[in-house]
């Protein structure tokens, strides 16, 4: 048995990854295509759609849009439907789309903390129940789990969020664990602070110009000692899109300069 560098190409797969205009979801959509999958994504409006469809454009890239709401699970039965009709069976399935509300729980209304939940951990339960049926006929499948640093550990105002990513994590573990026998993996990754629009409150310039003191905290609390870009996501989303990963399943992959490996700096 010898070791291809073939293993990581994925000419032939349909990747879909949810919520994929920009940000994350952009940057791992790209690295999937360069690898050789056909991208689909989708998003909640059509206006957003065409913003994807041109983003993918100006990357030379040919991708599928639909709008679905990931927490709708008619919606949801309905696009991939209609994917496996007009591009093929999905062969990857990134779980992408998530949003985040900073509150300091005891002001957080239920109604809040139920909607972080739908869409961080009900909405990749609803999408992988879509795409698992297909994937088990094919017997092989990939699904991955956008994590976080909050599958992990807490902090102020975003209990709802750690709540969701830890939920996702798990259930990353329990789709692995119940589907494995039929050659899906399913994984996830945990990105570190990853500069995109989400963390952009946390990185704005102070009114005396000075720099967010988030943003000095978690450069402090970073062995890499910088902010993640999207594109850091590009090479473990191959991997694990791909079959040079067929014996890893249920697995967390941190990429975060370092930080849960770090007590960090001493004052
Ligand atoms: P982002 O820039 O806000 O992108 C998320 C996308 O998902 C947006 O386009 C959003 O649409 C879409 N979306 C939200 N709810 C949706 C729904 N119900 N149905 C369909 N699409 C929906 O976020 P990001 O920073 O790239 O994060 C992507 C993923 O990585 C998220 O799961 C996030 O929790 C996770 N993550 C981010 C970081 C970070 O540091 N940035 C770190 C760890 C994990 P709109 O454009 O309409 O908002
Ligand atoms: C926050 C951040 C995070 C990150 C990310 C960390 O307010 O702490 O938004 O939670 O986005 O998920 O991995």
């Amino acid at each position: 048995m010898s070791f291809e560098m073939d293993k990581f190409r994925l000419d032939g797969k349909v990747a879909l990854v949810t919520g994929a205009v920009y940000g994350i979801g952009f940057e791992i959509a790209k690295s999937l295509a360069k690898a050789g999958a056909t991208i689909v994504f989708n998003n909640l409006n059509q206006e957003s759609v065409n913003q994807g469809l041109a983003n993918y454009e100006k990357e030379g890239i040919k991708a599928h849009g639909y709008v679905c709401d990931v927490t709708d699970e008619e919606a949801v039965k309905k696009m991939v439907a209609q994917i496996k009709e007009e591009v093929g069976v999905i062969d990857i399935l990134v779980n992408n789309a998530g949003i985040i509300k900073r509150i300091p729980m005891i002001e957080m209304e239920a109604k809040d903390f139920r909607q972080v939940i739908d869409v961080d951990l009900n909405a990749p339960f609803i999408m992988s129940k879509a795409v698992l049926p297909d994937m088990i006929e094919k017997g092989a499948g990939k699904i991955i789990n956008i994590c976080s640093m909050m599958s992990e550990l807490g902090r102020e105002t975003v209990s709802a969020y750690a709540a969701a990513k830890g939920g996702l994590k798990m259930l990353t573990k329990n789709i692995a664990s119940e589907y494995g026998q039929y050659n899906i993996q399913c994984n996830g990754i945990g990105p570190g602070y990853i500069a995109t629009p989400q963390t952009a409150p946390l990185r704005e310039l102070q009114e005396n110009g000075e720099r967010h003191p988030f943003d000095q905290f978690i450069v402090g609390r970073t062995p890499a000692a910088r902010w993640g870009t999207p594109d850091d996501l590009a090479g473990p989303a191959v991997f694990l899109a791909s079959e040079a990963s067929d014996f890893v399943n249920g697995h967390i992959l941190y990429v975060d300069g370092g930080i849960l490996a770090y007590i960090g700096k001493q004052p």
